[in-house]
């Protein structure tokens, strides 16, 4: 594919957390590209597309100032920057939260205790807003790594950090007091105006995304029953209600055909077992449009 002056441009992480997922997804919704060793512009092989490889912390605002129509970044990054730009969909990974935490056992049970309390982030504007809210006063203390052990350091009375399994915080004796945001990797959008060849392929980009997504929630099933068995079956789950039903060469046995959701495929096996299904079978759905 020949690039141009025209491509459509997507900022992604370029090495994190976040990057092997996207990438996956890319890939998932049609989207070829070659080897991003060493590279910071990867041309796309079947659209015209490139994708733009930089630090997370970038991508708001070459977002915003419509370098890139489009990136995908931790709502929290976008969040701090206070980025003009429109958050298309929610990716469903890199999920965490932006959470106060102080140390154990020090006395501090609520916000309202560390007010004049020196804090220690990489998230100054999120946090001082949050305390400012409640009409509190901080002082915050800009750090890019490590914030956990700012107060072992006597650097800080509290941090506020991104928190996911709560790991870290443990480790360095810290407690979560507060969520200040919670977040997740998006997909957004640049608020400049946008040539319609590339909003053509931005709309094709977001419907399959939504396909990928709508199908992840789901899962196809299909089972073997008795015939009066059916309306039992029906019952579990709300799906089931219009399934596919068909007969089967064996006397009084039909095969069932069903979408039920991903989130409760073991509940509803086991249930539909019960209630005289057979030969059970649940696959993954590749893309669902509905
Ligand atoms: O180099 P670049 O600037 O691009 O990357 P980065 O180092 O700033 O970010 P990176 O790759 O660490 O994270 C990218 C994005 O992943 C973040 O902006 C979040 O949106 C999301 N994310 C999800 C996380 C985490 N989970 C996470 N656990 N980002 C950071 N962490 C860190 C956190 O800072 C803390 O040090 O992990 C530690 C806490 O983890 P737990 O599991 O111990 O609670
Ligand atoms: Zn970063």
């Amino acid at each position: 594919m020949v690039q141009n002056e025209q491509s459509l441009r997507i900022a992604i992480q370029k090495g994190g957390r976040l990057s092997e997922k996207t990438l996956n997804l890319l890939e998932n919704v049609g989207l070829e590209f070659d080897s991003y060793k060493n590279r910071i512009l990867v041309p796309c092989r079947n659209y015209d597309v490139e994708l733009l490889l930089i630090r997370d912390d970038d991508i708001p605002e070459y977002v915003q100032d419509g370098i890139c129509e489009l990136g995908f970044v931790g709502h929290n990054v976008t969040a701090e920057a206070k980025a003009d730009v429109t958050a298309l969909r929610g990716l469903g990974f890199g999920k965490c939260r932006l959470s106060v935490a102080v140390p154990k056992n020090n006395g501090i049970h609520s916000l309202k205790d560390l007010d004049g309390c020196r804090i220690a982030t990489s998230y100054p504007v999120l946090t001082r807003e949050h305390f400012a809210r409640q009409g509190l006063s901080i002082k915050t203390i800009e750090i890019s790594g490590a914030v956990e052990i700012a107060p072992t350091l006597n650097v800080a009375d509290a941090i506020t950090d991104i928190v996911s399994t709560g790991g870290t915080l443990k480790t360095n004796g810290l407690i979560e007091l507060e969520t200040i945001l919670e977040s997740e990797a998006q997909l957004i959008c640049t608020n400049k105006a946008i040539p319609a060849h590339k909003q053509e392929l931005i709309d094709k980009i977001l419907m399959r995304i939504g396909a990928r997504q709508q199908a992840e929630k789901s899962r196809y099933i299909m089972m073997n029953a008795p015939a009066d068995k059916v309306d039992a079956l029906c019952q579990i789950i709300p799906s089931l209600k219009s399934p596919t039903v068909l007969p089967l060469a064996e006397n009084n046995m039909v095969a069932i055909h069903s979408v039920i959701p991903t989130g409760r495929f073991w509940e509803v096996m086991e249930e539909l077992k019960d209630a005289g299904a057979t030969g059970i079978v649940i696959l993954p759905i590749e893309n669902m449009i509905v």
